[in-house]
Order: structure tokens, then C-alpha cells, then sequence
């Protein structure tokens, strides 16, 4: 007998390690942020990309957060890749998003990081998709660079209504180009993402629900890691410790 549950308990497991599990990876920026954007009373610099391939409507919203009670909302009409979104500081608006972007032209570019929470909410996104995920890109006078192949949410998850929440994090050095290539004082610095998937057929119009699929985002951040403690600060400490032990 005793057996027996033994190896129901097993045969549980193995069932349970097969079903996909909603995922909260919701979390404040890991790094000492110079920008963050919660969506709590508007949507700040954020709207349209204006290259988007897909008709498509960005607007605040309380349906899901990560943090607070809003996000930002994407709605695409139509399946495939599109270019959603898109901040942009500019020398005339001059905003946090601008100085965030200036602040970070002087770091080494893997200490820095762009970081936000993509939240796939299930009611918004039509169950005959098998995949959905994005493309994260930063464009300034220097050039256009992208990160693909990003916030993975598989058919499991979207034919399963399993909603989650994953956390980006990515360091400037992993867009593609080369070099330290934020400029210092630019006219302008912008930062968006896609959508894409294979949701099926839109109806030609984005925020009526028909051929919509919707994901939102929280918490976008631009990130510095922090200064590591210098060799000489670890060797005082050790010698302090060494010091208070033979004391
Ligand atoms: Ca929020
Ligand atoms: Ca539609």
C-alpha cells in the first residue's frame, strides 16, 4: 500500500512538471534606475512608434499592472510583426527620459540596461496563437539597434488562459552594432518594442476586439549597474577585520 502512494505521489509529480504553470516574474528594476515610468497618471513620453506595420491603439490601463494599479496597453490588430511603441527625448522636450539617455551616453554600455515587465493577460489574447514575443529596439543619431526573440509566451500559456508576467532585462551591449554607441547631448534618444505572434487575421481596426491581441507593460526603466566596491575599499575592510580580531 505504502508503496503504492508512493508511486501516485510520483506520478502526480511528473503529471504537474507537464502543465505550464503561470509565471509572475513581476519585480522592481534589479539596478539603481535613472528613469522609470509606472503609468500611474499618464503615459508619459510613451505612444505609438509611428513605423508600426500593424494598425494599433496605445492607451493607459487598470486592467493589469506589475506595479501600482495602470500600465501601458497595446492593442495590435492583426497578426505578425509589428513596431509598437516608443518613447522619445528629444533638446526640445528635455525630459527624464532625455536625461536618463544623456546620464547613460557616459557609462560603459553593459552597465547599463533597459529593463520593464511584459504582462500577458490571457482575456486579451486570442486562443489560436501557438507563440507571442517581441522585439526591443533603441534608435538615436548613432543608429538604429534591436534585441529580438524576447518574452516568450507559448501556445501552452495562451490556449491554457495562463496569464504571466516576465521581466526584461537587458544591457545595452547586447543590442546589435558595436562599440559605446549612445551619443552624448543627442538631438534625440527613442526606445520602443514590437508585438508578434500568430493570432490570425485583424479586421483592418486596433481597440475593437476583433482580430485584437493585447499585451500591456509596466515598470519601463533604463538601469545602471552599481559600482562594484574597488579593491582598495575590500583591502581596508579586511584589514579593519583582522585588526578588531587580534584586538
Ligand atoms: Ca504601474
Ligand atoms: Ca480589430
Amino acid at each position: 500500500m505504502r508503496g503504492r502512494g508512493l508511486l501516485s505521489a510520483a506520478a502526480a509529480l511528473a503529471v504537474a512538471s507537464l502543465v505550464p504553470v503561470a509565471k509572475t516574474d513581476a519585480r522592481p528594476p534589479l539596478y539603481n534606475p535613472l528613469y522609470l515610468e509606472s503609468f500611474e497618471t499618464d503615459l508619459g513620453g510613451w505612444g505609438p512608434s509611428g513605423f508600426n506595420a500593424s494598425p494599433i491603439l496605445v492607451t493607459r490601463s487598470t486592467n493589469a499592472a506589475s506595479s501600482g494599479v495602470a500600465s501601458m496597453r497595446v492593442d495590435q490588430d492583426g497578426q505578425g510583426f509589428s513596431w509598437n511603441t516608443r518613447d522619445e527625448g528629444n533638446t526640445t522636450n528635455l525630459s527624464a527620459f532625455y536625461q536618463a539617455w544623456n546620464a547613460a551616453s557616459t557609462l560603459p554600455e553593459n552597465q547599463v540596461y533597459v529593463e520593464f515587465d511584459v504582462i500577458y493577460h490571457h482575456a486579451d489574447i486570442p486562443d489560436t496563437a501557438t507563440f507571442m514575443n517581441m522585439s526591443v529596439y533603441m534608435n538615436n543619431p548613432n543608429g538604429f539597434r534591436q534585441v529580438d526573440s524576447l518574452a516568450l509566451d507559448d501556445g501552452a500559456h495562451i490556449q491554457g488562459n495562463i496569464d504571466q508576467t516576465i521581466h526584461i532585462a537587458i544591457p545595452i551591449s547586447s543590442f546589435s552594432g558595436f562599440g559605446d554607441r549612445i551619443p552624448t547631448g543627442a538631438d534625440y534618444y527613442q526606445l520602443g518594442w514590437s508585438m508578434n505572434g500568430n493570432w490570425g487575421a485583424g479586421n483592418g481596426t486596433a481597440g475593437d476586439g476583433i482580430g485584437d491581441a493585447t499585451v500591456y507593460y509596466d515598470d519601463v526603466a533604463i538601469t545602471v549597474v552599481p559600482e562594484p566596491v574597488t579593491a582598495g575599499a575590500l583591502g581596508l575592510v579586511g584589514l579593519a577585520a583582522v585588526r578588531r580580531r587580534r584586538g
